[in-house]
């Protein structure tokens, strides 16, 4: 009995260990495939981990020395999101900035402490600086202080100490890093395709000078855009580090005179002969939200070609662009070159809707409002169709309006303003209206705010702002655009 009892309890044990290894044989089986990339990145949030997925590159690790240029006042904000994402997998980088500081672990260098004391004292930029070494933020309206650019604002004193930041940064990277082949500089807000720029800068000579940028012209001068990024090969970084040093007192001039030092580097590039390398649309001044996805300049249209570089990058688009890279990259052979129109199919096209409410089209295009048709002569009144006479009264209207104009694209309503266009942008949430886009900026420069859902608005609680696009000629669209592609495949890389 007893004996036949343990027999039976022998059996089940069996019977229960077999299953459990066969259990555990299915679960270790079915680990790799369904392991998402999501779960994994749950359990290891350090810096470099393991399913972050990085390029490999011909190119060696202390051959490209990335250059982040920033300002105390916009550091601990932007920052950040770089850490999270691209500077993950950019193994040697420096930050410079005007003032000394530690952010998220990362320090910040001040590029400004070897300028001229006679500068210093009589340059008006340098009383901002003196206030930053002095009390650091400590009593700065962060407000009126953050904002890039000429467009950003032209009273922010941490950019207009900006300019001063160039040539002493051209210096000190090589100092830095005397041997690098490469130096790439961006802002906190640029986002480079790391995998791309690896790709592209092999294809290229480091023993030749390089100046490689996005170009802008300002004052006669033809300079790399500095929000665009821009790339200096060793030769190069050697003749304007030897420039700025024989002729620092000039230089200090022509940057106490001029407003921006993309430009004034531009000038010393040209003092020491190394012509541009027009790297427009690999690098390039948009954000994914205000990029218009037909452009061409430069008869090269963006659609074609790699993306290298975006500029204007909210937080939140810089990591939805890095997920996003990360998941292509799972799903395309190792070495797949991202292209526009690879991020407009994947990333972009899903997002667009025959009608988004609470969304800002950016559409800049042709308005019609209210307003103008009650200023209009009764000639001009009769030139217009009963549609564009009424597309401003109700969001249907528009959106017929938009239908009936084979080239347009998109369309955006307010109550008592149509505006439809034949460019196509992804756009933004509506909590603000932009009522000016500046396109030598990549983004708007006047804003208002809209009342959001939840609101007392005449429109039932819903956001005033609505946008849509025609997505019956979505497919056209694309198509039309790969037809101008040079190869199925796409453009080959700008080499010179
Ligand atoms: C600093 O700048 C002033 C004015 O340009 C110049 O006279 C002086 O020689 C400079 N000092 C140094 C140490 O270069
Ligand atoms: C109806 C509407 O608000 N349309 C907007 C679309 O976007 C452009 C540029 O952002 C605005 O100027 C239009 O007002």
């Amino acid at each position: 009995m007893a004996s036949k009892r343990l027999r039976n309890r022998r059996l089940s044990l069996l019977l229960l260990a077999s299953a459990l290894l066969s259990l555990a044989y299915l679960f270790i089986r079915r680990t790799p495939g369904s392991l998402a990339p999501r779960q994994t990145s749950v359990l290891q949030t350090q810096a470099h981990d393991d399913s972050v997925i990085c390029p490999k590159s011909p190119l060696k690790d202390d051959d490209v020395f990335v250059i982040i240029r920033t300002g105390a006042t916009e550091a601990r904000e932007k920052l950040p999101s770089h850490f999270k994402t691209v500077l993950t997998c950019v193994p040697d980088f420096i930050i410079y900035s005007d003032m000394d500081e530690v952010v998220d672990g990362h320090r910040i260098y001040d590029v400004l402490d070897e300028v001229n004391k006679t500068i210093k004292s009589i340059a008006p930029e340098f009383e901002f600086y003196d206030h930053l070494q002095a009390r650091g933020l400590e009593g700065l309206n962060i407000q009126t202080s953050s904002g890039s650019g000429p467009q950003g604002s032209m009273e922010n004193p941490g950019w207009r100490l900006d300019k001063w930041k160039f040539l002493p940064m051209v210096d000190k990277a090589l100092q830095q890093r005397p041997k690098a082949s490469w130096y790439i500089f961006i802002e906190p807000d640029t986002y480079m395709v790391w995998s791309n720029m690896l790709e592209w800068l092999s294809k290229l000579d480091p023993k030749k000078p390089y100046y490689i940028g996005r170009h802008m012209y300002s004052s006669g001068v033809l300079f790399g855009h500095g929000g665009s990024g821009f790339v200096l090969s060793r030769p190069a970084m050697e003749k304007v580090s030897q420039y700025y040093r024989e002729n620092q007192n000039t230089l200090d001039e022509e940057t106490r005179q001029g407003w921006a030092g993309d430009l004034i580097l531009g000038r010393v590039m040209k003092a020491v002969k190394i012509p541009m390398l027009w790297a427009y649309p690999h690098l390039q001044g948009d954000s994914l939200t205000s990029m218009e996805w037909g452009i061409e300049k430069l008869s090269r249209r963006a659609w074609c070609f790699a993306a290298t570089t975006f500029h204007h990058m909210t937080s939140a688009d810089m990591e939805m662009l890095w997920q996003f890279e990360q998941t292509w990259h799972q799903r395309n052979p190792a070495g797949s070159v991202l292209r526009f129109r690879d991020i407009f199919n994947s990333l972009i096209r899903h997002r667009l809707r025959d009608d988004r409410s609470g969304w800002d089209n950016m559409s800049t295009g042709t308005e019609y409002s209210k307003e103008k048709v009650d200023a209009m002569s009764p000639n001009n009144r009769d030139q217009m169709s009963l549609l564009e006479l009424n597309a401003h009264t109700s969001i249907d209207m528009c959106k017929t309006l938009c239908h009936g104009k084979p080239d347009c694209i998109q369309f955006s309503f307010a109550p008592g303003r149509c505006s439809i266009s034949t460019q196509l942008r992804l756009g933004r949430p509506a909590d603000s209206q932009c009522l000016e886009y500046s396109n030598s900026a990549g983004k708007c420069v006047k804003t208002v705010p809209v009342s959001k859902s939840g609101g007392k608005t005449s429109q039932g609680g819903e956001s005033s702002l609505q946008s849509g696009w025609m997505m019956d000629r979505i497919d056209n669209y694309a198509r039309e655009l790969d037809n101008h592609c040079a190869t199925p495949a796409g453009n080959d890389w700008i080499l010179k």
